[in-house]
């Protein structure tokens, strides 16, 4: 039998990782296999609500028929090309996702870093060729906690110890300012003549699902207008209907100057990700200076196209939005007789609960193993936040029995 033929137990598999893998990640100790939709399985065959959705990759549920269909038919078509040649299917993507946005036109890559890292470059040169802002003086505003990725540069703005310490020297034109704070953005845009441009999450994600004040971005943005800079929003972990609206900017009806996209752009099958910007911006980039060998593939163009159109017949935004009011106030009448949890705040099913306890605590973590062994995976943000982020295929009945899970969970730990 060859290596992949072996079905190893958990205890082999987690131990083969430990060995052999660079220690960069802390997983709770369970060893997925196979996913359907709202559920994943492990090696032993126990079956699991996944509240993670790969981070909101995976919005159109595990292994979607539609989206596993096109990859599948395109993969024996063909996969790769490089962009030295067209190929038959990106422009057809562009098009596509370009119209389904509403922008000019898109720019493809596949990590996320990636997208974040072009929207980078896209902004500085707009700044310089568009702005006359002068050479090498171009400056990016940026929100305190934010989390972009985990390239050189995006990590230079970062204010997270590990994603930081010893990674410099640092890529410098960053200012970081407080989020969900209007004036400090406003005084740097009045104080400094070479903004170029303001990128932030709409929702912190990684922060602890901090959702800002209502018309939070709708001012950023029109103050980013009024000093001809760029607002850049950073939707790859709110984008595509995970907070209940296509994108998170949508409910203040912001249309902002550059959108980054990855993760559910492909329903977790594919690194996908993107850029997307309307012409007079995204002409600054000419043949030769930017690009990538998978960015832009036909696999990628054809997995993102049935991604998108997933999220539309299948009217996951208006779930996503539906299901996470359930959520919030069903989580809210809980907490309200429950000493351990202080709060709950999400939009869509975007969420997260705030425990009672110190942030470098191990409660969220301790929670996180009782709920695996209740049949539900979700993830700390903090030692005392959980975010809780299922598949938006989910139904309702399903998520009463998941709200359930957490309930009794939760319970059985306060004793
Ligand atoms: C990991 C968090 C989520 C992102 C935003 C860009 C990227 C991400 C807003 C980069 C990625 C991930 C990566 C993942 C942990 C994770 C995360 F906990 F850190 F915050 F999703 F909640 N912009 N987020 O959230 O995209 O290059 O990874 O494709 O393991 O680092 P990427």
């Amino acid at each position: 039998m060859s290596v992949l033929e072996e079905t190893l137990t958990s205890e082999q598999a987690m131990q083969l990782e430990d060995r052999y893998g660079a220690h960069n990640y802390h997983p709770l100790p369970v060893v997925l296999d196979r996913g359907e939709g709202v559920y994943v399985w492990d090696v032993e065959g126990k079956k699991y609500y996944d509240f993670l959705s790969a981070y909101s990759a995976v919005n159109q549920g595990h292994c979607h028929p539609r989206i596993v269909g096109a990859l599948k038919d395109q993969a024996e078509k063909l996969t790769l090309t490089s962009r030295a040649f067209y190929n038959s299917r990106l422009g057809e993507y562009e098009k596509y996702a370009s119209e389904y946005f509403g922008y000019e036109q898109l720019l493809p890559m596949n990590t996320g870093a990636e997208a974040v890292e072009t929207a980078i470059k896209i902004c500085r040169k707009w700044a310089y060729e568009k702005r006359g802002i002068p050479e090498n003086e171009a400056v990016i505003i940026v929100a305190e906690n934010n989390f972009h990725g985990r390239t050189t540069t995006v990590i230079s703005f970062s204010n997270d110890p590990d994603a930081r310490k010893h990674f410099g020297p640092y890529t410098p034109g960053f200012i970081k300012i407080p989020y969900n704070d209007v004036s400090a953005l406003e005084k740097v845009l009045n104080e400094n003549k070479n903004v170029a441009g303001f990128l932030v999450e709409p929702i912190q994600g990684e922060a602890g699902v901090m959702v800002p004040n209502e018309g939070y971005l709708k001012t950023c943005f029109n103050l980013c207008k009024e000093h001809k800079a760029l607002f850049i929003a950073d939707e790859i972990q709110t984008g595509i209907a995970r907070t209940g609206k296509l994108l998170a900017c949508d409910y203040e009806g912001v249309k902002p100057d550059m959108v980054t996209l990855g993760k559910a752009l492909s329903g977790g099958a594919y690194p996908v990700s993107a850029v997307l910007a309307d012409k007079h911006i995204m002409e600054v980039i000419k043949p030769g200076q930017h690009g990538s060998t998978f960015g832009g593939n036909p696999l990628a163009a054809v997995v993102a196209m049935a991604a998108l159109e997933v999220i539309k017949d299948e009217k996951l935004a208006e779930n996503a939005y539906r299901l996470g009011e359930i959520f919030r106030s069903e989580m809210q009448k809980f907490i309200e007789g429950n000493d351990l949890i202080k709060l709950v705040r999400g939009k869509g099913l975007l969420n997260a609960i705030v425990i009672n306890d110190s942030e470098d605590s191990s409660t969220a973590w301790d929670i996180c193993v009782k709920l695996k062994d209740n049949g539900l995976l979700a993830k700390p943000t903090h030692g005392n936040i959980i975010r809780f982020a299922p598949p938006l295929v989910m139904t309702e009945e399903q998520l009463h029995d998941c709200i359930a899970i957490i309930k009794r969970t939760i319970e059985e730990f306060g004793r």
